[in-house]
């Protein structure tokens, strides 16, 4: 490795950006990686020296799960001191909620980790895998003083860095498949690359890595939706196994009123089981006590999830709950941003 140059370990995990068409169904499926990088002769073009290690079997992101997060996480903490800055390339499918998990997971990171994509395979000839996946390099390899300029888990995608944690997949065609609603994106690549410095993550320099690998994935996911029932409610939220629920409400954190409902919340809440409150809006947060529908989330003792998206909030809990945070502290440690995930 060149000594001045920055060095970059490229994680393969798999997606579209590595995928070929079947030659008889021409569904996608995962190629391996030397395929990948024999489609990009430019990145020996660039300035810093890039090594790359690969699942052995690449998936499709649908198939993510709390196992590989620690594979993409152990990958990057045996290589933490020797590199300067990681790419992880993931589908776009779930790279949101990856990105939220491994933000997580590395407590005081003072390096990048960028998860980027594609929305059509490298070797397709209009494909948007060269641009991310080069661009994501060069802001990983982004120095100042020798030191990273970057030192949080982001998503690169169509021309823009966002942090990972705040980004959703919104659209399944277009290059631009990624939106932060409630957070500025931290860099844009035009004919110069563009760092909002202001925005960027700031961890305490002082404090040494930590990463966790623990994950409590016995958790509920509901979306509330008008007529709701009662009946099919109670037996999930009941469920003995259930350690913690997010419920995505309406508008600003609104829910029914009805006293079926609230009373649901209140034991389950009282079994010690934790609900966080997030909102079904792309957009805005979460204030419980703004309108009456949601006063009594607030004294029964629900969670807020402020502006967080659902992707960070299920990541959050499972990785709170992984850690055996106390019910005590649970609601204000959750309430609190660890990674910039929350305003
Ligand atoms: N199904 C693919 C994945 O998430 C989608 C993509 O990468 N664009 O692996």
């Amino acid at each position: 490795m060149a000594a001045s140059q920055p060095n970059i370990l490229l994680v393969y995990t798999g997606g579209t950006i590595g995928m070929i068409k079947h030659p008889e169904t021409s569904a996608l499926k995962s190629f391996d990686f030397k395929n990948l990088l024999k489609n990009i002769p430019e990145l020996k073009l660039l300035d810093c020296n890039i090594e790359a290690i690969s699942f052995k079997e690449p998936i499709d992101s649908s198939n993510m799960n709390p196992k590989y997060w620690i594979q993409i996480a152990e990958s990057i903490e045996a290589h933490y001191d020797t590199f300067d800055g990681f790419v992880v390339l993931h589908g776009s499918d779930t790279m949101s909620y990856s990105a939220s998990a491994l933000s997580f997971m590395f407590e005081n990171l003072a390096k990048p980790i960028i998860f980027t994509g594609s929305q059509l395979p490298i070797g397709d000839l209009r494909t948007d895998a060269k641009e991310n996946l080069i661009t994501s390099i060069q802001m990983a390899s982004l120095q100042k003083g020798g030191k990273p300029v970057i030192k949080e888990v982001g998503l690169y995608f169509e021309y823009k860095l966002y942090r990972g944690n705040r980004t959703t997949k919104i659209n399944a065609e277009h290059f631009e498949a990624f939106e932060s609603m409630n957070y500025p994106h931290l860099a844009e690549s035009g004919v110069h690359l563009k760092v909002e410095h202001d925005d960027l993550f700031k961890p305490n320099l002082r404090k040494k890595l930590v990463v966790h690998k623990v994950f409590e994935t016995d958790i509920l996911l509901i979306k509330l939706f008008p007529g709701i029932s009662e009946s099919i409610l109670t037996p999930l939220f009941e469920l003995s196994q259930v350690k913690g629920i997010v419920i995505e409400t309406y508008g600003a954190g609104n829910t029914t009123t009805e006293d079926w409902f609230i009373d649901l919340l209140k034991a389950t809440i009282k079994r010690g089981v934790p609900i966080i409150n997030v909102t079904q809006c792309s957009g805005g947060s979460v204030n419980m006590g703004q309108y009456e529908t949601s006063t009594q989330l607030k004294s029964i003792g629900v969670i807020s999830g402020k502006d967080i998206t659902t992707e960070a909030a299920l990541t959050k809990l499972m990785f709170m709950l992984g850690e055996q945070v106390s019910m005590k502290t649970f609601k204000t440690i959750f309430e609190t941003s660890l990674r910039g995930e929350m305003s």
